[in-house]
């Protein structure tokens, strides 16, 4: 089994919902055990600021699945949940991200999947759910709560737990 840390986001439709049935989605079809899930944050867009505000989260699972294996079934679930790949625009508004930003510690730079994931330490709405799951997870060389310390988290709100 191994460990990934998948982060979730999206700005279009009922984002929690599609949350709560994606992470009941990614466990079935991935064979793996929720280990841990962050609280939802409403986030500023990153990239193009043209946009309504992201709901961010992070969750850790434990899994059978080798990195290939877990991206085709994450891209699955992105396709499931309304995403559209081929209409969207760069960093613009999507109903269902899934990134996967580490798994275990393999480190691999290939087209369709780079580990860890490449923009992780650029971005609070990543940074902040995990650091919430995982302060102490060292990725890259750095400690998730000490990447955090480097960058403004201004805009990041938690959500209330819904019932
Ligand atoms: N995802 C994007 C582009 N911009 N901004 C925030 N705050 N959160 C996201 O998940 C996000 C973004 C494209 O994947
Ligand atoms: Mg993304
Ligand atoms: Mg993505």
């Amino acid at each position: 089994m191994a460990h990934a840390l998948i982060a979730l986001g999206g700005n279009v439709g009922d984002v929690r919902a599609t949350f709560r049935k994606a992470i009941a989605n990614i466990c079935g079809m991935t064979q793996a055990a929720l280990l841990a899930r962050s609280s939802d944050y409403t986030t500023p867009p990153w990239g193009d600021v043209a946009q309504a505000p992201f709901i961010n989260a992070c969750i850790e699972i434990d899994t059978p699945l080798d990195p290939h294996a877990l991206l085709f079934v994450l891209q699955k679930v992105e396709t499931k949940f309304g995403r559209d790949r081929g209409r969207e625009r760069r960093w613009g508004p999507r109903t269902l991200d899934l990134d996967l930003i580490a798994y275990d510690d393999v480190s691999m730079q290939k087209p369709e999947l780079t580990l860890p994931h490449p923009r992780l330490f650029e971005r609070a709405f990543v940074l902040v759910p995990l650091a919430e799951i995982s302060p102490e997870r060292v990725i890259g060389g750095r400690s998730v709560a000490s990447a955090l310390a480097g960058l403004s988290t201004e805009g990041i709100e938690r959500l209330p737990d819904l019932l």
